[in-house]
């Protein structure tokens, strides 16, 4: 496969300056008509005329009017064109009911609907399918079947038919089309300027009752975006489709967004509390795209994190403007850490910026999207608030209707600023997580702290410079108070040092608040610094990064010294969670251990080779132990838990709740499961049914509640992917490949769907010790099916190649079987470009 390069970058050499598509649709022969207007791009002339077009077949093609007959490659066409400006016209056959890949034009479920990031639309028709090649759409759908949208404004229906036009020039990738049967769930929204816009959630039959929860989170990003950043919306409507067969969380197309259903369908009975915020979170987040994406898109694909990046950072504020902020941040932080750690630091890391790809799908990375927030979370700590907000409104006067980059994202910074980032342009090319570690130095009232930071290699990249790194720190007197509240340190050199001066007291630090920098902070910190840490830091992120530090080093004297629970740190926490005075969903996310992958990952880090074995056990003694240790207090804890109020998914209730669900965790150790079998029976929302079956499925003690919320839910798709995927995830380690195995022979198990396949193989790579089970027969189940997935859907499979990526870490043994599999992937005739790369990268 053919390797593309960031500097090979080379302008098309024609403008697009108006497109109009004509779909006549069929299962197996939609024929598609285009009309494209082309001019020489005086900036940029260029000889070669190449459309991309991939699994579409040309019927006839026209210059001027003039028949052509086009050079015909796998990869697209090159024809032979006049020298000034020319309409080209062609009639493509495509068969959309034979595309399982799910990109390009595909149908799910009876509908026909599209994805065409990043590069789907040459699967629809030949076109200059790149992002610096934007054009206004015109679209007529010819179908019938009764709801048929594409981009844009609505300009006329009738019969069988419908068309579109979308005003505002865009990239092929932002294209849609959906046609079905459908249902909406319609409301308005009026901008502040006093447009009304009319607001659509299509649906299939039977889903209308799911959408009320994201019509809201629509309007509350739509307010968000105009209060806070001054962007309003530009059409007469906006439309968002529920898919069932979708390879991601949702697409951004303009005025069209395509959600996989699981990314916007919510009733209380259905969804979990989690399962509502990840909603609010991913419609915020495709709705934003409509200024940082499509009104400002990307030059080429090697800038996805410009979008991707500064819309993933809007979403986050946007969810700790509305919910918890402190809460918010270390769930964000926890994320980063099971997700953009472990890639940052294998075979896959590469940075924010990649520099080359054969498969860009592969690059939809955890890296590109949420270290890419971190980058400009930091920007935004270096320059301030007010800056960061005037830069942003730069960046929207400057670049709106652009394919940017990476460059001229910074370029505003510096102009609106004065500042020099050339430094800080490293986190956009530099691979990998700077490690910084720490000395101090007391020294008559002066306390100084000597900052190292070192990024290891990475592939490609063996020697790495400095990083600008901001690091907030706080002081706090020895009696708990803040002595020198938090300043922002900008280290920007391998080895700094800072002093605060005239304190009357030695003080103890609290570094990296908030988390202001995406490292790895290696400080051997006394046990009882932490704690204090933990019972006083005014920062409530580091008031839980210091108890998760102390459970983890605890968890690590378990597992390589088989040392007892840690009594004093239970005893820390116990204070923390019987202070009422605390938000109960911190005091939820307190209670949560880290998970076993994070064990691994700072075993790795430690140089040690992690166990999962043992893993498992010592986090299984350190629960039972909190268990133990809390059962006075557990009453109390539940009662406070408690909510009285009907169902509503937000902060306060779901924070709540998440209180209960770590309690009904604790008690379950101590009874068997009654309390649980209690709250199944009488829950009436799934975050209270769900919590009480993950119980009694850990307790080996759900066989009964399984038949039971099997026989509830079996009509409906999105709760059985719960149902598959938690008796998997949570199922005994022991078990885990053959539960799994199980549940593949299942007559619900179908495969073919992106969801219901992730739901059961990919909860089997999230149960840490069951996926590494010492037979192997974890990885030969996922080689297995990954290898039956790879010809139908090569995007799924080689995102979840990923579950192999750690394979170095592990002893000899686990290493030879996973090994053995990679190889056996990478043998495959005719395996897909996607998951080549991927396995290709795991292995080298
Ligand atoms: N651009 C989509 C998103 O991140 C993913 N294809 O919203
Ligand atoms: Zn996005």
């Amino acid at each position: 496969p053919q390797t593309v390069y960031l500097s090979d970058y080379k302008p098309f050499g024609w403008r697009v300056e108006d497109v109009s598509l004509t779909f006549r649709l069929a299962p197996e022969a939609t024929r598609i008509l285009s009309r494209i207007r082309f001019a020489p791009d005086p900036a940029a002339p260029a000889q070669d005329f190449f459309l991309h077009g991939e699994d579409v077949s040309l019927i006839r093609a026209t210059i001027d009017g003039a028949e052509v007959t086009p050079e015909i490659t796998p990869q697209g066409l090159r024809c032979a064109v006049p020298e000034g400006a020319f309409t080209w016209e062609a009639e493509v056959e495509i068969a959309p009911a034979s595309n399982t890949a799910l990109e390009g034009l595909y149908m799910s479920g009876g509908m026909y609907c599209t994805q065409c990031e990043a590069e789907g639309f040459r699967k629809i028709t030949y076109y200059p399918d790149r992002p610096d090649v934007m054009a206004t759409f015109s679209v007529r759908i010819e179908s019938d079947l009764p709801v048929l949208l594409s981009n844009g404004n609505p300009t006329g229906s009738g019969d069988g038919w419908a068309e579109w036009h979308d005003p505002w020039p865009k990239p092929a990738y932002l294209f849609a089309l959906v046609t079905g049967d459908l249902r909406n769930h319609p409301d308005t929204f009026t901008t502040r300027s006093g447009k009304e816009v009319a607001l659509n959630i299509w649906v299939r039959p039977g889903d209308e009752g799911k959408c009320a929860w994201g019509m809201e989170a629509l309007k509350k990003s739509m307010t968000w975006d105009e209060e806070v950043h001054g962007r309003e919306y530009d059409l007469d409507v906006f439309n968002i489709v529920a898919v069932d067969d979708f390879n991601m969380g949702a697409m951004e197309n303009k005025g069209l967004n395509i959600f996989n259903s699981a990314a916007v369908l919510a009733s209380p009975e259905t969804a979990t509390d989690a399962n509502f915020e990840r909603i609010e979170s991913i419609i915020a987040h495709e709705y934003f795209h409509n200024w940082t994406g499509n009104r400002i898109t990307c030059r080429d694909w090697f800038q996805l994190c410009l979008k991707e990046g500064l819309t993933v950072f809007r979403d986050q504020q946007f969810t700790s403007d509305l919910r918890s902020a402190a809460v918010k941040r270390i769930e964000d932080v926890a994320q980063l850490r099971a997700r953009q750690f472990p890639e940052d630091q294998g075979p896959l890391a590469h940075p924010v910026r990649p520099e080359s790809f054969q498969e860009i799908n592969n690059f939809y990375t955890a890296t590109v999207y949420e270290k890419g927030a971190e980058v400009i979370g930091m920007l935004k700590r270096l320059v301030g608030d007010e800056a960061y907000a005037k830069a942003l409104d730069l960046y929207f006067d400057r670049h709106d209707g652009d394919a940017a980059t990476i460059e001229d994202w910074l370029r505003v910074f510096e102009d609106a600023t004065g500042r020099d980032l050339s430094q800080f342009k490293r986190w956009y090319s530099q691979a990998g997580t700077p490690r910084l570690s720490v000395e101090e130095a007391w020294d008559d009232g002066t306390y100084t702290l000597t900052f190292t930071q070192v990024t290891p290699p990475t592939p490609g990249q063996p020697d790495k410079a400095p990083q600008v790194i901001p690091i907030a720190v706080g002081l706090l007197s020895p009696n708990g108070d803040e002595a020198v509240p938090t300043r922002m340190l900008e280290m920007t050199e391998g080895k700094q040092s800072f002093a605060f001066e005239g304190l009357s007291a030695r003080p103890v630090p609290s570094i990296l608040r908030g988390f202001s920098a995406p490292v790895v902070l290696e400080r051997d910190v006394p046990a009882e610094e932490r704690a204090f840490l933990l019972a006083h830091d005014a920062d409530p992120f580091n008031r839980w990064d210091s108890s998760r530090s102390l459970a983890r080093e605890a968890l690590i004297a378990m597992i390589r010294d088989g040392a007892e629970p840690d009594a004093t740190w239970i005893d820390a926490l116990g204070r923390v969670l019987r202070d009422e005075t605390l938000d109960p969903a911190f005091r939820a996310l307190m209670l949560g251990l880290p998970t076993q992958a994070e064990l691994a990952q700072v075993l790795h880090e430690k140089g040690v080779t992690p166990d999962p074995d043992a893993i498992c056990n010592s986090t299984e003694a350190m629960a039972d132990a909190m268990a133990k240790r809390f059962e006075p207090m557990l009453d109390d804890l539940a009662a406070q838990a408690q909510v009285d109020a009907p169902y509503a998914p937000d902060a306060e209730q779901s924070g709540k709740r998440s209180l209960g669900g770590a309690v009904l965790a604790l008690r379950t150790r101590l009874d068997g499961g009654a309390a649980a079998r209690a709250q199944f029976a009488a829950a009436d929302n799934m975050t209270l049914q769900l919590s009480a079956l993950t119980c009694l499925i850990r307790a080996g003690e759900a066989r009964a509640e399984l038949d039971a919320f099997h026989d509830q839910w079996q009509g409906d798709r999105l709760v059985m992917d719960k149902w598959f995927g938690l008796q998997i995830a949570a199922a005994d380690p022991a078990e885990a490949p053959d539960r799994a195995k199980a549940l593949t022979q299942h007559p619900a198990f179908d495969w073919k769907n992106p969801n219901r396949f992730r739901a059961v193989l990919g909860a089997l790579a999230m149960n840490h010790a069951g996926f590494h089970h010492k037979t192997g027969a974890g990885y030969r189940l996922l080689a297995d099916w990954l290898l039956r997935l790879d010809p139908l859907n090569p995007q799924t499979t080689a995102r979840m190649c990923s579950a192999f990526q750690t394979w170095r870490r592990y002893d000899t043994g686990r290493q030879a079987m996973m090994k053995e599999q990679l190889e056996r992937i990478a043998a495959k005739d005719g395996l897909s470009r996607d998951t080549s790369e991927m396995v290709g990268r795991i292995l080298s």
